[in-house]
C-alpha cells in the first residue's frame, strides 16, 4: 500500500464533518473477556443492534476475529452489512481506525494515528495494543486508500470533533495528557492537527466527562451538530462531579470564535443517571493485570452526546433512563432532516464508551 511522507493539508485533503455523506461505517466485533462481560455475548447483541440500525441508512463493515467470524457472520446477516476477518485487540474503531480525509478531486485517503491504548503503560486500558495499532492500516489497505502515518503523534479519533470548515474541538485532559505525547506542547499538537486534518482553529475544552476512562474524549462530552453549533453534555446539579466540567466547557465555548470567525451556539444535553455497573455486571468481566478493573462504586461516563451521524439518520444510545425521551427529542429538534434512532447503549457503556466510539465513518469521495 502507499504510505505517504507528505501531509494531507499539503496534498489538498481535509477531514470532512460527520454529517457529510458517507460511503459506509466501520465497526469491530467485541469479544475480549477482560473488557466485555460474559465473554462479550451481551455486547455482541448490543453491537449487532447498532450495526442493524446503521444499515438502514448506509452500508456497514464489521471486522471480526477468525475465532468469532462464523458467529458474527450469522448474527449480522443483513443485505447492507459486510463481515470481514481482521485481528484486533478490542472493538473501538473510532480510536483504532483511520480518520478519513477527502480532497476536491474525488479521492479519499486516511490518517493512521499512532495508538497506545489510551495512555500506554501510564494509565492505558490494556497492556498490549500492537494489533489495534494496525487496524487503520488494514482498513486503508482493504479500501485501496493511501495512508498518512503519524508515528510522532499518538491520537484517538474519539478525542476530536470537526466542523468540516477548519475548526476542531478537543480536550486538554486528553490531548495534553503526558500519557499521550509528552514530547509535544500545545502549539506543536495544534500544528500537527492543522497539517493532518486541514484545521485552522482548535477549541480546547479543559476536561471531558467525569470518569471517562479515555482521559476525557470530547466525543463523550461535546460535539458539533452543524457549523457554528455544538451540543454539550450538561448538568445543573452543583453536587455532580460533572458540574464544574460543564461550567468550564461552557465558559470556553461562549468565548470561542471558530475558523470562520463565528461565535458558537451551545445546545445543552442532559446527562443520564448517575449510572453504575451492578455487582453482577462487574463479576462477569475477567480480571487481567493491566486491564481496566470494574467496580460498582465507579460512576459510568454515560452520555447521549456519544451518537453517530449517518446518511439521513442519528444513531444514539438510550440507557433505560428517565432522560432518554428528552434526549431523543433534543436530537430530533437539532437534526430535523435526520431520523433519530435510539439503540440500547448500556452494554457498550459497561465496556467504556458508546456508539460514536465503536463506529468510524468513511466519507464519500467529492468532486467539486
Ligand atoms: O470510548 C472510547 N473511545 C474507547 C473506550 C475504551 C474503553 C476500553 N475499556
Amino acid at each position: 500500500m502507499t504510505t505517504l511522507t507528505t501531509t494531507p493539508r499539503a496534498d489538498g485533503f481535509r477531514m470532512p464533518a460527520e454529517w457529510e455523506r458517507h460511503d459506509q461505517t466501520w465497526m469491530v466485533w467485541p469479544q475480549r473477556p477482560d473488557n466485555w462481560r460474559l465473554g462479550g455475548k451481551p455486547a455482541q447483541a448490543a453491537f449487532s443492534a447498532v450495526a442493524r440500525a446503521i444499515a438502514e441508512f448506509e452500508p456497514v463493515t464489521v471486522c471480526v476475529s477468525a475465532e468469532q467470524y462464523e458467529n458474527a457472520y450469522e448474527r449480522l446477516s443483513h443485505a447492507n452489512i459486510r463481515v470481514l476477518e481482521i485481528t484486533t485487540d478490542d472493538a473501538w474503531v473510532r480510536d483504532t481506525g483511520p480518520t478519513f480525509v477527502i480532497n476536491n478531486g474525488g479521492e479519499v485517503r486516511g490518517v493512521d494515528w499512532a495508538f497506545n491504548a489510551w495512555g500506554g503503560l501510564n494509565g492505558g486500558l490494556y497492556a498490549n495494543w500492537v494489533r489495534d495499532d494496525q487496524v487503520a492500516r488494514k482498513i486503508l489497505q482493504i479500501e485501496g486508500c493511501a495512508r498518512y502515518r503519524t508515528d510522532a503523534l499518538i491520537l484517538e479519533g474519539g478525542s476530536i470533533h470537526v466542523d468540516g470548515e477548519g475548526t476542531l474541538i478537543t480536550t486538554e485532559e486528553c490531548l495534553l495528557n503526558p500519557n499521550r505525547n509528552p514530547h509535544l506542547n500545545r502549539e506543536q499538537i495544534e500544528q500537527s492537527l492543522a497539517e493532518h486534518l486541514a484545521i485552522d482553529t482548535v477549541i480546547w475544552l479543559p476536561h471531558g466527562l467525569f470518569n471517562d476512562e479515555t482521559d476525557g474524549h470530547v466525543d463523550n462530552f461535546c460535539c458539533y451538530v452543524r457549523p457554528g453549533e455544538v451540543l454539550l453534555a450538561w448538568t445543573d446539579d452543583a453536587g455532580d462531579p460533572n458540574y464544574p466540567r460543564c461550567q468550564a466547557a461552557m465558559a470556553v465555548l461562549e468565548n470561542a470564535r471558530d475558523a470562520k470567525g463565528r461565535q458558537l451556539i451551545v445546545h445543552k444535553m442532559p446527562i443520564p443517571g448517575p449510572l453504575h455497573a451492578s455487582d453482577e455486571e462487574c463479576a462477569g468481566v475477567d480480571l487481567v493485570a493491566g486491564s481496566q478493573a470494574r467496580d460498582p462504586s465507579i460512576r459510568l461516563a454515560g452520555s447521549y452526546v456519544n451518537f453517530l451521524i449517518v446518511n439521513g439518520g442519528i444513531i444514539a444510545p438510550s440507557f433505560d433512563d428517565p432522560k432518554d425521551a428528552e434526549a431523543q427529542a433534543i436530537l430530533q429538534r437539532l437534526f430535523p432532516e435526520h431520523r433519530v434512532v435510539m439503540v440500547p447503549g448500556r452494554e457498550i457503556l459497561l465496556g467504556g464508551g458508546n456508539i460514536h466510539c465503536i463506529t468510524q465513518q468513511q466519507p464519500t469521495p467529492q468532486n467539486r
